[in-house]
C-alpha cells in the first residue's frame, strides 16, 4: 500500500507538476540578473503565488543573494526554496477539548463534506462528535448534513429550512453540554442574500458561540476551493475581516493544477492551512504539512515511482 506521503503527492501531482514545468526555465539562465528576477517573478505568478506574495518572495530572494554573494543558479533555486518553506511556516493552533468549531466559506467549496470528513477523522480517533445544520438558508442543506450524519454515525442537531441559524447553535450548544460532547461542528450557509448579510451572520453566530459556550474551546475553520485559484484568496481576506480565522481547509486540492495558492493564503492571512480535502469520500482529508508541501514542490525524484 502506498504510504501516506506517496498518497499525498499522489493526489498533488498536478500541481507539483505544474509548478516544477512553470520554474523551470528559471534555472536555465547563466546569470542572476534582472531578466532572471523577472523571468522569475512572472513564473511564481502563473503558479497562483499571487501578485503580492511573488514580489515579496523575489525581493527576499535578491537580498539573500546579495548578502551571500550567489551567483549560481542552483543555489538560487535552493534560496527560493528555503524562502517559500520560511512563507508559510505558521504554528497551528492546537483545540482543546471541548471544543466548538465554526467551519465557514462561500457556497460550492464543500464545508458540509468536509465537516463530515472532520467527523470522521475525529470519531475515529475516539472523540464524540455532534455536528449543527446551521446553515438553514439554501433548501436541501439540512438533508445533506443529515446524511452525511447518518452516514458517519454521529448526532446531528437541526431545524427546519428558514430557521433562525442562531437558534439552531444555541440548542446544539446546550445538547452538546447536556451530552458532554468533545467536538461540536457547525455547518453554516454559504450564501445569503448578499455578502454583508452573510457576513453579519457570521459575526452574530459568533456570538452566540461565544456567549452560549462557556467552557467551550472555539476554532473557526476556512473552507476554500484550491480549483478556484486566486479567488480562494480574495475570500480568505474577506472571511477573515468578519470572523477570526484559527484554520483553512484546502478542499478540491485533487484534480487541480491551481493548489500553489495554499502558499499566499497562508502567508498573507497568516493562518495556518490545516488540511487539504483530496477527494469526496469521508476518508479524503489529510493533515497539511506545510514543509513537505514544498518539498513536493522542487522535489525531481523520478515521476515513474509515483505511478501506482
Ligand atoms: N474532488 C473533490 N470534491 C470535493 C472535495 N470536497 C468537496 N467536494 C465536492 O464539492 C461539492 C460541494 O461540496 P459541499 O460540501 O456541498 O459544499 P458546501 O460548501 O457545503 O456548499 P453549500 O452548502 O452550497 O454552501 C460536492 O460535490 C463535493 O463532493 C474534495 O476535496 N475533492
Ligand atoms: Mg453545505
Amino acid at each position: 500500500m502506498a504510504s501516506f506521503f506517496e498518497r499525498m503527492k499522489d493526489r498533488l501531482s498536478k500541481t507539483t507538476d505544474s509548478f516544477k514545468e512553470k520554474i523551470s526555465h528559471t534555472l536555465y539562465f547563466r546569470k542572476l540578473d534582472e531578466d532572471y528576477f523577472d523571468e522569475l517573478e512572472e513564473s511564481l505568478i502563473l503558479s497562483d503565488m499571487g501578485m503580492e506574495t511573488s514580489v515579496k518572495i523575489v525581493e527576499e530572494l535578491k537580498e539573500r543573494i546579495r548578502q551571500r554573494g550567489t551567483t549560481a543558479t542552483e543555489e538560487a533555486r535552493d534560496l527560493l526554496k528555503s524562502i517559500m518553506a520560511d512563507m508559510v511556516t505558521v504554528e497551528k493552533k492546537e483545540m482543546t477539548m471541548p471544543v466548538i468549531i465554526m467551519v465557514v466559506g462561500v457556497n460550492g467549496v464543500g464545508k458540509t463534506t468536509t465537516i463530515a470528513k472532520l467527523a470522521q477523522k475525529y470519531m475515529n480517533e475516539g472523540k464524540t462528535v455532534m455536528v449543527a445544520a446551521a446553515d438553514t438558508f439554501r433548501a436541501a442543506a439540512v438533508e445533506q448534513l443529515t446524511v452525511w450524519s447518518e452516514r458517519v454515525g454521529v448526532d446531528i442537531v437541526k431545524s427546519h429550512t428558514g430557521a433562525d441559524p442562531a437558534s439552531v447553535i444555541f440548542d446544539a450548544i446546550a445538547s452538546a453540554r447536556a451530552k458532554g460532547v468533545d467536538i461540536l461542528i457547525c455547518d453554516t450557509a454559504g450564501r445569503l442574500h448578499n455578502k454583508v448579510n452573510l457576513m453579519n451572520e457570521l459575526s452574530k453566530l459568533t456570538r452566540v458561540i461565544d456567549r452560549e459556550g462557556e467552557g467551550f474551546d472555539k476554532h473557526n475553520l476556512l473552507v476554500v476551493d484550491a480549483t478556484t485559484g486566486q479567488n480562494a484568496l480574495i475570500q480568505g481576506r474577506t472571511f477573515n475581516d468578519a470572523v477570526h480565522l484559527d484554520g483553512i481547509v484546502m478542499t478540491k486540492m485533487d484534480g487541480t493544477a491551481r493548489g500553489g495558492i495554499v502558499i499566499p493564503l497562508i502567508s498573507e492571512l497568516g493562518v495556518p492551512v490545516e488540511y487539504i480535502g483530496i477527494g469526496e469520500t469521508a476518508e479524503d482529508l489529510i493533515p497539511f504539512e506545510a514543509a513537505d508541501f514544498i518539498d513536493m514542490l522542487y522535489d525531481e525524484g523520478n515521476d515513474e515511482a509515483d505511478d501506482q
